[in-house]
């Protein structure tokens, strides 16, 4: 059974989850919208695989004899500028993400729950992944260039 504690820590990040879904989902819009498909592509995938997240800790919860919770999620920002800037905001999201993470992890120990801490390890190791993920994007958009865009954007869309 989870403590109180960790079952409220563990349903506010459920709306993290779901807060970041939707910021992925408004940056998708946007690049739509700018014509950037391959870019709005990858970002849908992300914004679906936040939900997965979040309904992944949500059956857990349950698993454990908790209660998971939808509260409510606020509204996210709008307007990314460039191309960069998109993908800059990204990696910064998910270096915030990991922050998280990282708290959740450790309210799992102080509560000595560690079937939590294991569960929550496989986020730790995924942050790891999206943070480096999220990096080589900004990376190779500065060395892309204008006209290289128009490959990163192609290549973004066979995600
Ligand atoms: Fe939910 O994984 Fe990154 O943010």
């Amino acid at each position: 059974m989870i403590t109180e504690k960790l079952q409220k820590a563990i349903n506010d990040q459920i709306t993290a989850e779901l807060w970041s879904s939707n910021l992925y989902l408004q940056m998708s819009f946007y690049m739509e919208k700018e014509g950037w498909d391959g870019a709005a592509h990858w970002l849908a995938k992300q914004s679906e695989e936040e939900r997965e997240h979040a309904t992944d800790m949500a059956h857990y919860l349950i698993k454990r004899g908790g209660e998971a919770k939808v509260s409510m999620v606020d509204v996210v920002p709008e307007g990314w500028g460039s191309f960069s800037e998109v993908f800059e905001h990204v990696y910064k999201h998910e270096c915030h993400v990991s922050e998280l993470i990282d708290s959740l992890v450790d309210i799992a120990s102080s509560e000595k729950d560690k079937a939590t801490q294991d569960f929550l390890w496989g986020y730790v190791r995924e942050q790891v992944e999206e943070e480096a993920t999220a990096a080589s994007i900004v990376d190779k958009i500065k060395k892309a260039g204008n006209t290289g865009l128009f490959y990163l954007d192609a290549e973004l869309g066979k995600r």
